[in-house]
């Protein structure tokens, strides 16, 4: 099997769930807290997680997976070939909006993205790349990002970042967000990735991403010529959960080297 084979049958089954998933919003939703009241999972998040690992463990016995929902948590080296799945990125928006959310899936080989998909399931748009063959909204191949000011730079960021929290003083952050064209927040972590990718975002900050939630989104922004690291610039982790800034080239080392080196 070669990539292109991988990534034809990782599409198929994504469809497939994008389907089930449409289905879903005429049916009750079954909502549980994980851990606390704003940490939500369904039974469609736990559905779809399964029919990915089995049809992977079907149709590729030798591949391992990791996903939100349990699957290879005890997962301790990225040697071989590892599927980093999220069912359903953004639940929250799923269970209160039905819409903008996402099905997240990569394919790493040896600890290389290779294969970076991302489907936004109510607009029916696959963001899609393998490495090297450039990223793909449907049928139309993403330009290179071009290179912006941070004075025209719109960048993902969550509020909750810009008030008091664990994990960043928000007088960090403030000065940056008062000197750009302006901020958005999503709510799905992978599709504000696929964002950065198309060029809709300039970036897209946050202080705690799992590996499901950015596998696929890296490997698409790689492919334009973005920049993934964790917020102080340092290299990604795909076993760990950390801060997360990806952007274009330009605005991704002007902001670390003018806010955040040394502040955090
Ligand atoms: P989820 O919907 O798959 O849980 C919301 O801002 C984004 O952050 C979503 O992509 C969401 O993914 C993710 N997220 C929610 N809770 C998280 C947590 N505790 N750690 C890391 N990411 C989280
Ligand atoms: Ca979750
Ligand atoms: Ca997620
Ligand atoms: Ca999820």
């Amino acid at each position: 099997m070669n990539w292109h084979e991988i990534d034809q049958k990782a599409k198929q089954w994504i469809y497939e769930a994008g389907e089930r998933i449409r289905q879903s919003f005429q049916q009750k939703l079954v909502v549980e807290a994980k851990s606390g009241p704003n940490d939500l999972v369904t039974n469609i998040d736990r559905e779809v997680e399964h029919f990915f690992w089995e049809n992977i463990r079907k149709t590729f016995p030798e591949h391992s997976i990791l996903g939100e929902e349990g699957s290879g948590h005890e997962l301790k080296s990225l040697d071989g070939i590892v599927w980093i799945i999220d069912p359903i990125d953004g639940t929250m928006n799923f269970v209160h909006q039905k819409r903008n959310f996402c099905i997240s899936v990569a394919v790493f080989a040896d600890g290389v993205g290779q294969i970076g998909l991302i489907y936004d399931v109510v607009r029916d748009e696959m963001y899609h790349a393998i490495r090297g063959n450039g990223a793909y909204l449907n049928k139309t191949e993403l330009p290179p990002l071009q290179k912006k000011t941070i004075e025209e730079s719109i960048i993902g960021l969550n509020a909750s970042w810009l008030v008091e929290n664990r994990r960043i003083d928000p007088a960090i952050l403030s000065p940056l967000v008062k000197r750009l064209r302006g901020t958005r927040s999503f709510g799905s972590a992978a599709l504000e990735f696929a964002y950065v990718a198309a060029g809709k975002l300039d970036g897209y900050i946050t202080m705690r991403l799992a590996p499901w939630d950015f596998a696929a989104g890296l490997i698409l922004v790689d492919e334009v010529g973005g920049v993934t690291t964790t917020l102080d610039g340092k290299p990604v982790d795909l076993l760990k959960k950390q801060s997360i800034f990806t952007a274009n080239q330009t605005i991704h080392q002007q902001i670390i080297e003018e806010y955040i080196k040394g502040k955090i």
